[in-house]
């Protein structure tokens, strides 16, 4: 059998402005295994959607949209990052936007780090947990350690970590020295999606955004599928606000950790309609300035 591509990819890559990339990758997950089977599950569902949206008037049918396919198996997370970021440097000088499925949240790094140096870009990096450790089971390249080597190739100011309810104390006392911010799932209950993402946007200060979706930022009640569930996550209405509020400055986005062996389809379809609607809001927006501006 065929693997499904993600549904409505019918462009070619040079046609493209939307290109879906999955990286079977998850050798550094700690708890439960299974984030390899990720991006082939988040295609399987897409199909599962309406190529025709409501909200924003616009047909994926008629979006140019590229799937890149999975990049090879890789033996390590050094080799994984290396491989991901020479396949993504090019997306990034091209200006598609790129959606990366995950793989365990280990490979997120490289797509940023594929980013051209020069870039006003700010991560948003939706997570139950930190991910600051500088090492973790002496692998630097674990995915408990994501969101530190961001800051390593960005700037502690230009990563803010949303939904976070988890760190560790190392990590924790790392912090208070490094200084990346972060709101929890708590800050995000008591005061909002709406205030806590202007406040998250306005800290970041760039002209370009990427969000980095960690699937266990959301609570394990609607995406229970995943390798480490933390209780008291975001919801599902919470990350679709974040997503549909940047996409004037949304560049790229990735969602990662999805585990299909726990699965009993509504994990990987949210995921699934996650990556639809960064695609629907960008492209609205896109339309919106007319083909000659991006
Ligand atoms: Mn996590």
């Amino acid at each position: 059998m065929q693997l499904p591509t993600f549904a409505d990819a019918n462009a070619s890559l040079k046609e493209a402005r939307y290109v879906v990339l999955g990286v079977p990758f998850d050798r550094t997950t700690s708890f439960r295994p299974g984030a390899r089977f990720g991006p082939d599950a988040i295609r399987q569902h897409s199909w599962n959607f309406e190529t025709y949206n409501f909200e924003t008037g616009i047909d994926l049918a008629d979006v140019p949209i590229h799937d890149l396919g999975n990049t090879e198996e890789y033996g390590s997370a050094e080799d994984m990052a290396k491989g991901v970021r020479e396949v993504v440097a090019p997306l990034w000088e091209e200006e598609k936007f790129l959606i990366t499925f995950g793989g365990d949240h280990a490979c997120a790094a490289p797509v940023v780090e594929g980013a051209p140096r020069n870039e006003s870009l700010g991560v948003l990096y939706l997570d139950a947990h930190l991910d600051f450790r500088e090492s973790y089971l002496g692998d630097r390249r674990s995915h408990a350690c994501s969101a530190r080597r961001m800051v390593d190739r960005l700037g502690a100011s230009k990563v803010v970590v949303l939904g976070v309810r988890s760190i560790g104390r190392d990590e924790k006392e790392d912090n208070d020295k490094i200084g990346m911010r972060f709101f929890s799932s708590f800050d995000l209950h008591r005061d909002g999606i709406q205030m806590v993402l202007s406040k998250a946007v306005e800290l970041l200060g760039t002209e370009k955004i990427y969000i980095s979706l960690d699937i266990d930022g959301i609570d394990p009640a609607y995406a229970p599928a995943t390798g480490t569930p933390e209780p008291f996550g975001m919801s599902p209405f919470d990350v679709k606000h974040i997503i549909d509020a940047t996409a004037d400055r949304l560049v790229g986005l990735d969602i990662m950790e999805v585990s299909p062996p726990w699965d009993q389809g509504n994990t990987s379809a949210l995921a699934a309609r996650l990556a639809r609607e960064a695609i629907l809001r960008v492209e609205a927006h896109h339309q919106k300035l007319g083909p000659a501006r991006r």
